[in-house]
């Protein structure tokens, strides 16, 4: 049944054999490869909600607002596989693709993000593959945030697996920004000419956000400052 399911929607986006052969061959490896993302994610959660705790206990204050987590869906995967040129297989999924499974953690200032991902990287079973700095070189979009690819290792009944997983940290400006513009970059009937315009007009936006931010920020280390 869920087989038929996903043969179905992968149908409906892509009508493209090969993959509905991949999926269809590798069910219950595709399966426990899903289930083995989903325990990274659980792992790096804790992590940062245990920081969380012992900042608030230590300083005080919550570094943390939210934490989003997502697994990328079957179409996802299919859409990078084609992006990418890669081979149709378990093993080029898990070589190459490094956001299977996705962390976001949303914080309250920019120094917040520096502080977390440095002690997130300090722990001794946290391997660091990737970063994407996107604070300090925003992407033409105007679409700024910290991403880490990391190796977390997750304990199976007679093995350790080393897996993937991709953390944005992002204030919540810049998340405030992000989730609109992706909503308004899926409005494809725009003219041409307007639509060069309204980019613009986003990467503005992100300028402000971005100012807003520091402004914010200052005024945290102010009031630190005089307690
Ligand atoms: P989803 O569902 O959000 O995860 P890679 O080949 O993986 O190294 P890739 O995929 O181009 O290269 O990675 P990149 O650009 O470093 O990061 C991709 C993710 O960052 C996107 O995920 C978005 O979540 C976010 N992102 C990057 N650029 C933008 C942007 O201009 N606007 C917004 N709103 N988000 C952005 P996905 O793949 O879109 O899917």
């Amino acid at each position: 049944m869920i087989k038929e399911q996903i043969r179905d929607r992968i149908f409906k986006e892509l009508i493209d054999e090969n993959v509905i052969d991949l999926f269809q061959r590798n069910m219950m490896p595709i399966n426990e490869l899903m289930s083995y993302y989903r325990c990274a994610i659980m792992e790096v959660e804790t992590k940062f909600k245990v920081l969380n705790e012992q900042f608030s206990l230590q300083y005080d204050r919550n570094p943390i607002e939210t934490i989003k987590t997502r697994l990328k869906s079957p179409e996802g995967i299919v859409k990078k596989i084609k992006r990418k040129d890669l081979s149709f297989s378990l093993q080029s999924i898990e070589e190459n693709i490094n956001d299977i499974a996705g962390i976001r953690v949303i914080c309250s200032f920019p120094e917040d993000i520096y502080l977390l991902a440095e002690c997130l990287l300090k722990q001794d079973d946290i391997t660091l593959i990737e970063v994407k700095d996107y604070i300090k070189n925003p992407k033409e979009s105007g679409y700024r945030s910290l991403h880490l690819i990391i190796e977390v290792p997750i304990f199976l009944e007679n093995e350790k697996k080393n897996m993937k997983v991709e953390v944005q940290l992002r204030t919540i400006a810049m998340d405030f920004w992000a989730s609109l513009e992706h909503k308004l970059r899926y409005k494809k009937d725009i003219p041409q000419e307007e639509a060069e315009l309204l980019a613009k007009e986003l990467v503005e936006c992100a300028n402000i956000s971005a100012d807003l931010d520091n402004r914010m920020e200052q005024i945290r280390n102010r009031i630190a400052k005089n307690k």
